[in-house]
């Protein structure tokens, strides 16, 4: 029974993992959302136990920093979902429009993030990552 139950756990997390479309955390690689938009994220320290501030950079069309879109993150750990889950909005530093956010790593282990980008106030673009603290 303790078997089944192990086989059946497995496949549920292998069937929410598929359709979720995660990808493994690729820092400072540059993302497109489509023909208008890319983005680029990385951690200004390496993402460790504690507090780590995430940046994004928003590109425009032609490669330039804009903030037409508003961001949030939002922060769990797949396998303990609602312990300790936090959502974050982004905020823009006026100087160099760069989007940045404080998520906290509480403790160690496989972390998800999703960032969701809203134009106008409707959802434009989630992409999901997996990260290892
Ligand atoms: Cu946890």
């Amino acid at each position: 029974m303790k078997r089944l139950l192990l086989a059946v756990f497995l496949f549920t997390m292998a069937a929410v993992a598929a359709f979720a479309q995660t990808s493994v955390i690729e820092l400072g690689r540059k993302i497109k959302i489509d023909d208008n938009y890319s983005y680029i994220f990385e951690f200004a320290e390496r993402a460790k136990l504690g507090p780590a501030t995430l940046r994004v950079e928003l590109l425009d069309k032609d490669g330039k920093k804009t903030n037409d879109l508003s961001i949030t993150v939002y922060s769990y750990m797949p396998s303990m979902k609602g312990h300790h889950d936090e959502n974050r909005i982004f905020s823009v530093n006026k100087s160099n429009q760069n989007y940045l956010a404080l998520i906290n790593f509480v403790m160690r282990g496989q972390y998800r993030l999703e960032i969701n980008f809203f134009k106008e106030g409707k959802l434009y673009h989630t992409g999901i990552y997996d990260i290892k603290i």
